[in-house]
């Protein structure tokens, strides 16, 4: 038997065969037992991409914008592909259909490749899963990766931390901008979009954006202070200028050595959370009695949740 039933598959999306490399992000989404394979097959063939995080408030143009930072990437003549993330939906819904749709202007070019994602059965959940994609899109190829995801909590603030460089819109209107910082949106932008600039209030959503960032940890000379760029995303306005950031603080990361730090800590993450997934697995498939009587003695107040664990760790060191 091949024991990598993948391997024509990885073949092909090494080669950047389109269907191939939907195929292989299905599998990762399925968290089907054939990712371990696949990622092995694949890992030597990447960490050339470069990866561009876009979050913000539903709504707040994240796609219009992500398809007309595509112009700009292509005019470069890059790569790129893109990973529209639902994090709240366990199922492909409407929404991803409508970014899909909505990004058609670039659906004819064999450089673009767009992939809405929901981690499907990924028990490691799409903290997991969305690396892990990023990787296939990365071994097929691509120079740069755009993931974009919907900003309204932690997990999305998880999702963007997988990319290299993070950009934060935000629209203008009393109140985007603190909820934003509410989000915890602040602490991860790299460069802030304040884009619908054609709306009223936008010099005033700069202003508060910009005191906010200044309250945040002092930036010593020589270190990356993020821009706030104004858009309008529906006319390709100012994109250019948002372009230009993100090549300006991928040329930052790389200068002052922290794009090796960002990526080293998001490997450490990445290695943790995998560990994570095989001991919850292995509980459920070795010792789903036992936690189920653990269960009952922490209820019944006899026994602590951390022996309880402790106990349940022991029993799979014994199973070894
Ligand atoms: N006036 C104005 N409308 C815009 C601008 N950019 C986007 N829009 C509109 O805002 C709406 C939402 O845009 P999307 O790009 O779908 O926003 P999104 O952030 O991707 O939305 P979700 O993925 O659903 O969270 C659409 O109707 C866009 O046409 C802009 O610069 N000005
Ligand atoms: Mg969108």
């Amino acid at each position: 038997m091949d024991a990598h039933p993948n391997n024509s598959l990885v073949e092909r999306a090494l080669k950047g065969d389109r269907q191939a490399v939907a195929k292989l992000i299905s599998v990762v989404e399925d968290g089907s037992s054939e990712v371990g394979a696949v990622m092995e097959e694949i890992f030597p063939h990447t960490g050339k991409a470069y990866s561009i995080g876009i979050t913000g408030a539903p709504g707040a143009g994240k796609s219009t914008l992500t398809e007309s930072l595509i112009g700009q990437i292509r005019a470069d003549d890059h790569r790129v592909a893109v990973l529209a993330i639902d994090p709240s939906s366990p199922f492909s819904g409407g929404a991803l259909l409508g970014d899909r749709v909505r990004m058609q202007d670039h659906a004819t070019d064999r450089q673009v490749f767009i992939r809405s994602m929901a981690t499907r059965g990924h028990l490691g959940g799409i903290a997991l899963a969305t690396p892990e994609a990023v990787r296939v899109l990365d071994a097929a190829g691509n120079d740069y990766i755009v993931i974009e995801t919907v900003g309204v909590g932690q997990a999305e603030v998880d999702i963007v931390e997988n990319a290299d460089s993070t950009v934060v819109v935000v629209t203008p209107g009393w109140g985007d901008s603190v909820q934003a910082g509410k989000a915890g949106l602040l602490e991860i932008g790299d460069i802030f979009v304040v884009n619908k600039a054609d709306r009223e209030g936008v010099k005033q959503t700069v202003r508060e954006l910009q005191q906010m960032i200044d309250l945040g940890p002092r930036r010593e000379e020589g270190v990356w202070r993020p821009p706030i760029i104004e858009t309008i995303a529906v006319d390709g306005k100012g994109v250019d200028l948002l372009w230009a950031a993100v090549k300006a603080h991928r040329g930052y990361l790389e200068n002052s050595g922290q794009l090796k730090d960002r990526r080293r800590a998001r490997i450490a993450k990445e290695i943790s959370d995998i560990v994570a997934e095989r001991v919850k697995a292995r509980v459920r498939r070795e010792a789903a009695k036992e936690l189920e009587l653990a269960v009952q003695a922490v209820a019944a107040r006899e026994i602590d949740p951390y022996a309880a664990a402790e106990s349940l760790l022991d029993r799979l060191d014994s199973n070894e």
